[in-house]
C-alpha cells in the first residue's frame, strides 16, 4: 500500500452538513440507512468538476439514491475502499445509501460488533466507513441525528451520540427505536451507538453556569456497584476542567459504557464514552490500587476530549497529537492535583522512558508529529501520546503557568468548532507570549530522544562556575541530520549544607528563573555568586524529554539523594545510583565483594530517604522499587544479554535487601493493613510502600522472605495485596507457589476481569518453565485469541513483560511471539500489530539473540496474509 503524506493534504472537495442516520440492529444482519446532506467545498482549491469519493470498507450496498432518484451503474460504483460518484450535481444536494454489515463477524472490533451480546462500535480512527460509506476524515464536520432500532428483550438500552430526542416500542412490542440528536458538528470518527441489556448507574452533574447534566454509566448486570469510583471520577474531572481550563460541559446527558471486547482503553465518542471495562469496573475485592488510578486518569482523558479533541478537533490524522498529547498533558496534571504532584510526576516519566524511550531509539521512532503514515493506526504511540504530552509541558515550561492558561484560553476562543493543526496551536502561546516559537516546533517534526552532554566547571578563586551542554540527535531514516531543539532545562546548584545557591547567571539565557535555554549544539552558560563546590541538579522535575549525561560521583549522588530541594530528582539520584551499580557488576572480574560494596553504599542513602518523616509513603515507595532488569537494560544501547542483567540485578537488590533487613521489617510492620480498604492518594501509598518493601525482602530469597510471602497473600484483604503477592510468588520457586497460583483462580475464575491477573502474574514470571505455561495457558478454556484483554493479559505480559525469558537465549520467545501474531492478525490487525511492538529493541540485543528476533521478524513479515497494520510494522523493523 502506498504512503499517506503529510505533504499531500489537500481540503475535502465536498462537506456534509447533516447525517441521518437509521440503523436497526441485527447480530449478523444490521442495515444502516444513511441520509446525507452533501455541498461542494466553498474552500475546495479545484475548480473542475469533481467525481464525490466516500470511503467504505466491509459493506455490503443494497441501494442508493441521490435526491430522491435511484442510482444505477456507472452513475456510481464501488470497489473494497469505498464508493465513487462520477458526476455529482453542482448544487448541494442529498445522497441516501443502504448498507449491510455483520456485528458477529466482526473480529477486528472496528465499526459495529458484539461484545458479550452488546452491539457497540468504534470509529476512531477510520472505522465509521466500516458502517456506512461517507467522507470519513475528521475535517469534514457534521451535524448527526440517530435512530437506533433493536430487539427489546436483547438490546433494551439504545444510546447515541447526543441528546435523546425519543423513543418507542414497535407494533407487537418486540423491536423499539430511540433517537438522538447531537447539535454539536463532529467528525465521523466521534460517532458511536450502543444496544444491549446493560445495567445503569446514574447521577447528576451541575456545570458552574446551572446546566443540570444527566450522568450514566452502563455495566454490566450485577456489576453496578463496581461504577462508583468511575462515576466519582467523572464528576471530580468536570469540575476540575471547569475551575483549571475554564470549560463546560455542553450536552443534557453524558454516558459511559463499558464493554468487555475493546481495542483500546477508551474512547471519547461525543457525549457517549465507550470504554474497556477494565477501566471503569472496580472494587476493594477485584481491583488494585494501580487499576483506581488507571480509572482516574482514564475516565478523566475521555472526558477532557470533549474540548480537546471534540470541539477542537484534528484536521488530518497527523495532527493526531494536537489532541491526544494535549488530553494527556490534562489528564496528568489532573492525577497531580488530585494525588502527589512529585509521585504523579515520577510515574509519567517512567512511562515515558519505558515506552515511549525504546521506541524513539529504534526501528519505530518517528516525530511527534509523524509526516507519513501507511496505517494511522500504527500512529497511537507513546511518542504521540507520551512525548506529546511532554512538549506541551514544555510550553507550560517556558511560558509559566499563566501565560499557558492565557494561550489555552486563546486557542478555546479562536478555534472552537474547527478542526486544526499544530501550527494553530502553538500559534496561540506565541500570540500571548510574543515568543518566537519557530525552533521549538522542531519537537513536533524531528524524532529521537536529544541527549545533552554537560560538564561543569568550578572556579573557587572567581566563585563562578561554568556549564557547557553539547546536544545531540541520532539520525534516523530519512533524516541523517538534524537541527538543534530547544530545550528548557531547569537547573539548581546545591551548596555544601545541600542548599539551593543564589547564583547570577553572566553567560547564557535564562527563560525563567531556574530555567535555562538551550538553543545550539553548544550551549555555555556562565555562573556568578557560586561560593562552594557546586552539585548540580539538572533537568530538574524532568523539564524536558531528554538523557542527560553529567560525570557526577557516587557521592554526589547519594548527596542529591539527601538534599535536592527538588524531589523528582532525588528520586531520579536514587534511580541512576541503583541502576549504575547494577552496571558496574556485569564487567566486574569479582563481582561478590563488589556488590556487597556498592549495596552497602547504596543501602545507606536510601535508609536515610526511609527514615526521613518528612516524605510520604508514595514516594518512598517510588524510592524503594530499584530500577527494573528492563530500567537498567535500557541504560545499555548496545549487545544487551538480559539473562546476566538479570543475575547482576538480583545479587544487587537481594544484597541491598539485607542491608536494610530491619528498616525494611519496620516499614513492613508499620504499614501492615488492619484499616478499612479506601481508594485515596494516602492509603494507596501505605500500601505501596508496604509490597514495596515486601518485594525488596523477597529478593534475599530465604525461607522466612517466602513465608512471610505466603502470609501476604492469604492475609490479604484487598486486591492490591493480593495481585502483588501473586506476582511475586508466581516468580519464584517458593513451596507454596502452585497453591498460591490455584486459589487464587478458584477464588476469581467467575470474574473474566480480576482473572487476567492470574494469567499476566504467570506471563512475567522469570522462572525458566515460562514460555511452556505460557504455551498451555493459550489452550486454557478461559483464554479467548479474540478477546484483546486475554491477548494482552498473557501474551502480551510474557513478550513486553518479562525482559528475561521473552529474550531467551534459544529465540523461543521470539518464535513464540511471531506464530501468535500471524494467528491474532486473522482476527484482530491492530491488536496483533501492538504486539509486534515487543520486538522494536531488538536491534540492540547482543549478536546472537538480535539474529533470532530478526529471523522471527522475517517469517512475519513471509507471511501470505497479513495485514496493512502488521506488514508496515514489520518492514519498518527490518528496513
Ligand atoms: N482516542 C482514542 C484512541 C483510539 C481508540 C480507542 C479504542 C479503540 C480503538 C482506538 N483507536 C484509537 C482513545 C484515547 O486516546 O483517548
Ligand atoms: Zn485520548
Amino acid at each position: 500500500p502506498k504512503p499517506v503524506l503529510l505533504a499531500d493534504y489537500r481540503a475535502p472537495e465536498y462537506l456534509i452538513d447533516t447525517v441521518n442516520l437509521d440503523i436497526a440492529l441485527d447480530p449478523t444482519k444490521t442495515r444502516v440507512v444513511s441520509k446525507l446532506s452533501i455541498r461542494r467545498n466553498p474552500q475546495s482549491k479545484s475548480t473542475a468538476k469533481a467525481p464525490l469519493r466516500l470511503d467504505g470498507e466491509l459493506l455490503h450496498l443494497e441501494s442508493i439514491s441521490l435526491n430522491g432518484k435511484k442510482l444505477r451503474r456507472p452513475a456510481y460504483a464501488i470497489d473494497d475502499t469505498g464508493l465513487t460518484i462520477a458526476s455529482p450535481p453542482k448544487e448541494p444536494f442529498t445522497l441516501e445509501v443502504t448498507t449491510v454489515v455483520n456485528p458477529e463477524k466482526n473480529t477486528a472490533l472496528q465499526g459495529i460488533y458484539l461484545s458479550r451480546g452488546v452491539y457497540c462500535s468504534q470509529c476512531e480512527a477510520q472505522g465509521f466507513r466500516r458502517i456506512t460509506y461517507f467522507l470519513d476524515r475528521p475535517d469534514v464536520l457534521a451535524r448527526y441525528t440517530v435512530r437506533l432500532e433493536a430487539d427489546v428483550a436483547t438490546a433494551p438500552v439504545l444510546l447515541a451520540n447526543g441528546n435523546p430526542v425519543a423513543r418507542a416500542t414497535l407494533p407487537g412490542r418486540k423491536r423499539h427505536y430511540a433517537v438522538w440528536h447531537d447539535p454539536h458538528p463532529k467528525p465521523s470518527y466521534l460517532f458511536a451507538i450502543v444496544g444491549g441489556d446493560l445495567a445503569l448507574l446514574d447521577s447528576t452533574f451541575t456545570t458552574k453556569s446551572g446546566r443540570k447534566v444527566d450522568l450514566g454509566i452502563y455495566v454490566e448486570h450485577g456489576k453496578e456497584a463496581r461504577a462508583h469510583w468511575a462515576m466519582d471520577s467523572l464528576k471530580r474531572s468536570m469540575r476540575w476542567d471547569e475551575t483549571r481550563f475554564g470549560r463546560e460541559y455542553d450536552l443534557d446527558v453524558f454516558n459511559i459504557v463499558a464493554v468487555s471486547d475493546f481495542n483500546m482503553g477508551a474512547m471519547e465518542n461525543k457525549g457517549l464514552n465507550i470504554f474497556n471495562d477494565r477501566l471503569i469496573l472496580a472494587s476493594a475485592e477485584t481491583a488494585t490500587d494501580t487499576t483506581y488510578e488507571s480509572i482516574e486518569s482514564v475516565v478523566a482523558h475521555e472526558y477532557f476530549h470533549n474540548w480537546t479533541g471534540n470541539r477542537i478537533t484534528c484536521r488530518d490524522w497527523f495532527q493526531l497529537c494536537l489532541k491526544e498529547g494535549l488530553t494527556v498533558y490534562r489528564d496528568q496534571e489532573f492525577s497531580a492535583e488530585s494525588r502527589s504532584r512529585t509521585v504523579q510526576r515520577i510515574t509519567d516519566v517512567r512511562q515515558l522512558r519505558a515506552l515511549q524511550f525504546p521506541e524513539d531509539q529504534g526501528p519505530l521512532s518517528h516525530p511527534v508529529r509523524p509526516d507519513t503514515y501507511i496505517e494511522i493506526n500504527n500512529f497511537y504511540t507513546a511518542t504521540v501520546y507520551e512525548k506529546g504530552a511532554e512538549v506541551v509541558r514544555m510550553i507550560e515550561t517556558i511560558l509559566g503557568r499563566e501565560k499557558f492558561r492565557a494561550g489555552m484560553d486563546l486557542y478555546f476562543e479562536r478555534h472552537d468548532g474547527q478542526a486544526v493543526t499544530i501550527e494553530d496551536f502553538v500559534a496561540c502561546f506565541a500570540d500571548v507570549s510574543d515568543l518566537d516559537f519557530s525552533q521549538f516546533m522542531r519537537w513536533y517534526t524531528q524524532s529521537g530522544t536529544p541527549e545533552l552532554v554537560c560538564d561543569l566547571t568550578f572556579d573557587r578563586r572567581k566563585k563562578a562556575a561554568e556549564l557547557t551542554v553539547h546536544q545531540t540527535l541520532k539520525p534516523s531514516h530519512g533524516k541523517a541530520k538534524k537541527q538543534p531543539q530547544f530545550v528548557p532545562l531547569a537547573i539548581a546548584l546545591l551548596g555544601e549544607n545541600g542548599n539551593e545557591m543564589d547564583f547570577t547567571v553572566e553567560e547564557g539565557k535564562e527563560i525563567r528563573p531556574g530555567v535555562l535555554a538551550i538553543t545550539d549544539r553548544t550551549t555555555k552558560f556562565r555562573f556568578g555568586n557560586v561560593t562552594s563546590r557546586p552539585v548540580p541538579s539538572l533537568l530538574r522535575n524532568f523539564s524536558a524529554p531528554v538523557n542527560v549525561t553529567i560525570a557526577l560521583s557516587d557521592d554526589d549522588l547519594a548527596f542529591t539523594m539527601h538534599h535536592d530541594s527538588d524531589l523528582f530528582n532525588r528520586w531520579q539520584a536514587s534511580n541512576k545510583y541503583a541502576a549504575r551499580s547494577i552496571l558496574t557488576l556485569l564487567d566486574a572480574k569479582r563481582p561478590k565483594p563488589l556488590v556487597a560494596s556498592k549495596a552497602a553504599k547504596f543501602a545507606a542513602a536510601l535508609e536515610h530517604a526511609l527514615r526521613n518523616p518528612d516524605l510520604d509513603d508514595a514516594y518512598k515507595a517510588e524510592l524503594l522499587k530499584l530500577p527494573s532488569v528492563a530500567d537498567v537494560s535500557r541504560e545499555k544501547s548496545v549487545r544487551v544479554d538480559h539473562a546476566a542483567i538479570f543475575e547482576a540485578h538480583r545479587a544487587f537488590s537481594g544484597a541491598v535487601a539485607e542491608k536494610l533487613a530491619d528498616t525494611l521489617d519496620d516499614v513492613y510492620a508499620r504499614t501492615s493493613n488492619g484499616r478499612k480498604f479506601s481508594p485515596d492518594a494516602k492509603s494507596a501509598g501505605r500500601r505501596a510502600l508496604r509490597n514495596a518493601a515486601l518485594s525488596l525482602m523477597t529478593m534475599r530469597g530465604m525461607d522466612e522472605d517466602y513465608t512471610r510471602l505466603e502470609t501476604h497473600y492469604r492475609k490479604s484483604s484487598n486486591m492490591t495485596d493480593a495481585a502483588h503477592a501473586l506476582v511475586l510468588i508466581a516468580g519464584v520457586d517458593a513451596p507454596a507457589r502452585e497453591s498460591v497460583i490455584q486459589h487464587f483462580f478458584e477464588r476469581w475464575k467467575d470474574d473474566h476481569l480480576v482473572i487476567d491477573t492470574w494469567f499476566s502474574a504467570q506471563a512475567q514470571s522469570p522462572r525458566a518453565e515460562t514460555l511452556d505455561d505460557v504455551k498451555a495457558l493459550c489452550t486454557h478454556p478461559l483464554f479467548k485469541i479474540t478477546t484483546p484483554n486475554k491477548v494482552r493479559a498473557l501474551i502480551g505480559a510474557f513478550a513486553m513483560g518479562n525482559p528475561l525469558q521473552f529474550n531467551r537465549a534459544d529465540g523461543a520467545g521470539y518464535d513464540f511471539l511471531a506464530e501468535k501474531v500471524l494467528a491474532i492478525d486473522a482476527l484482530n490487525p491492530q491488536v496483533a500489530s501492538r504486539m509486534l511492538g515487543a520486538f522494536r529493541s531488538y536491534r540492540s540485543l547482543e549478536p546472537k539473540r538480535k539474529n533470532r528476533a530478526k529471523a522471527a521478524l522475517k517469517r512475519v513479515a513471509d507471511a501470505t496474509h497479513l495485514s496493512r497494520d502488521c506488514r508496515e510494522i514489520v518492514s519498518r523493523m527490518l528496513e
